[in-house]
């Protein structure tokens, strides 16, 4: 009924209300100038043909052949929103961050959350992890904790990334998602089991981005103002909204009938005034604690103890502004981990230090080398004074008249040493490590066998035999033995589950045991 639209469906009836008795604007080009008609083409004669002078026509054309920008190689569905980040908790003893100055201090802040693998106009109920991104604006530049609601990763070493992130996405003929690729990869790599079994728990399937935890996942390093060091996780749980999660069932019908509902429940929720809100939290790890921890403290698949470390509460998030504009403020939002003022610096994490670099080199190639002069990615609330100039899109005044020359004699902006990064030593060879054999399963056993219960056990391993059936037999045997090197029931159970998923394809002639076609049908209709 129209009475009980909610305000994403109403945002038109909202905009018009919003301007009250005012007069429309005069509807002008690109340019400025008024048009007088923007219905009919200037031809010649009545049947055309159209002149080259209908600038009013070409200077929208152009315009319009040129709207899309690259969307994001992985979360390219997301939703934004804003809001404020307030501290309740002392950790200057921790943090010299401006961010953490007092109790009391809010930080105006920007969050997107995504999903991962599907494109832009996919539907945002599916199984994957989801970003959860945000970009504190401090006075000491951009801090951007681009977190995910999954405290862990699929791999620990950036090389891997570009690889995984195709075999989760689509098959390079096909160009349909492929569970051979999918699970392929996963069972050759059992240092996914700990992010694989979390994504087939019932947290892969969150109701909504409110109802759900965030994470910045990496180790990162935090100093205070005294220079002392120490390394830390940041968790923006608890979600104050409660975690809720979508039962498969209803996560596919959403995905079928409304594939933005996460989109729209958040915005409904702020445009309602039911803001909501994530409490801050952050665990410490000293260096001698480091060297002495019984994994990687730097290893991005594992968590650590909450007994060993406790979470230490630091403030809240809250979001109470929508985005005014989706494209402006949503699509041109850019993220980078690199983003971090003094008193936060990265740890060793080598995930961490690939994104140190891929992030600003994407966003240089979506969005252009003055990127971070677009107003929702600005250090607005610092005074940026460098010596980079020039390049497309300029937007400021390219700081006028200052020089554009390090070092000079004119008073021009100047380093400070007290923001010189922490010193550390680093002693072993330069080599490719392998990783790969790193513990890949005390922490998924302790996850199977301790966080979940026995019904979440049972519709995990559902979940996880109901995607892995699509793969060949021979990637499902792999991936049960990683299974069984977790926990033989978690391993016996899938199997158990794919024994009888398999014999039912193979009697119904009709059912393929791979949902594709297979490669030597592939092979044969291309020779055609
Ligand atoms: Fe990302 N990731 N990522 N990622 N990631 C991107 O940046 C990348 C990783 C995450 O709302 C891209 O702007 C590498 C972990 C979020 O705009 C890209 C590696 C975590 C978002 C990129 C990782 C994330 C991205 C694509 C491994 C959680 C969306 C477009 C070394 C801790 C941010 C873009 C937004 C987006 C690279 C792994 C979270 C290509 C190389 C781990 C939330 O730059």
């Amino acid at each position: 009924m129209a009475e009980n639209r909610d305000k994403t469906t109403d945002q038109m009836k909202i905009w018009k209300e919003s301007r009250g008795s005012q007069r429309p604007d005069v509807l002008t080009t690109g340019g400025g100038h008024p048009v007088g008609d923007k219905l009919n083409l200037q031809t010649a004669g009545p049947r055309g043909p159209l002149l080259v002078q209908d600038v009013v026509f070409t200077d929208e054309m152009a315009h319009f052949d040129r709207e899309r920008i690259p969307e994001r190689v992985v979360h390219a569905k997301g939703a934004g929103a804003f809001g404020y980040f307030e501290v309740t908790h002392d950790i200057t003893r921790y943090c010299k961050a401006k961010v953490f100055e007092h109790v009391g201090k809010t930080t105006p802040i920007a969050v997107r959350f995504s999903t991962v693998a599907g494109e832009s106009g996919s539907a945002d109920t599916v199984r994957d992890p989801r970003g959860f991104a945000v970009k504190f604006y401090t006075e000491e530049g951009n801090w951007d904790l681009t977190g995910n609601n999954t405290p862990i990763f699929f791999i620990r070493d950036a090389m891997l990334f570009p690889s995984f992130v195709h075999s989760q996405k689509r098959n390079p003929q096909t160009h349909m998602k492929d569970p051979d690729m999918v699970w392929d990869f996963w069972s050759l790599r059992p240092e996914s089991l700990h992010q694989v079994s979390f994504l087939f728990s019932d947290r892969g399937l969150p109701d909504g981005h409110r109802h759900m935890n965030g994470y910045g996942s990496h180790t990162f390093k935090l100093v205070n103002a005294d220079g002392k060091c120490v390394y830390c996780k940041f968790h923006y749980k608890k979600t104050d909204q409660g975690i809720k999660n979508l039962s498969v069932e209803e996560a596919d019908r959403l995905a079928a009938t409304n594939p933005d509902y996460a989109i729209g429940d958040l915005f409904n929720a702020i445009a309602n005034g039911d803001f909501p809100s994530w409490t801050f939290y952050i665990q410490v790890m000293t260096f001698d604690q480091a060297e002495r921890f019984q994994f990687n403290p730097f290893d991005l698949t594992k968590v650590w103890s909450h007994k060993e470390f406790p979470l230490i509460p630091v403030g809240k998030l809250v979001l109470n502004r929508n985005p005014v504009n989706y494209f402006a403020e949503v699509e041109q939002l850019a993220f980078d981990p690199s983003n971090m003022p003094p008193g936060i610096e990265a740890s060793p994490d080598k995930m961490l230090q690939g994104r140190l670099f891929s992030y600003p080199d994407t966003h240089r190639h979506r969005l252009g080398a003055n990127y971070l002069q677009i107003p929702v990615n600005c250090p607005f609330r610092a005074r940026v004074a460098n010596y980079q100039r020039d390049g497309p899109m300029c937007m400021s005044d390219n700081q006028g008249g200052a020089p554009n020359y390090y070092p000079n004699s004119f008073s021009a902006p100047q380093t400070q040493p007290r923001f010189v990064e922490s010193r550390f030593s680093v002693s072993p060879d330069v080599a490719r490590y392998n990783s790969e054999d790193e513990d890949n399963v005390t922490q998924v056993r302790a996850f199977y066998t301790q966080v979940l219960n026995e019904d979440e056990r049972q519709r995990l391993c559902q979940n996880v035999a109901g995607a892995l059936k699509g793969a060949q037999l021979f990637i499902q045997k792999r991936m049960v033995e990683n299974l069984k090197a977790v926990h033989p029931d978690y391993g016996n159970r899938v199997q158990t589950l794919l024994d009888k998923y398999n014999a039912e394809a193979k009697k119904n002639t009709n059912v393929r045991v791979y949902s594709r076609p297979g490669a030597a049908a592939i092979a044969a209709s291309s020779k055609m």
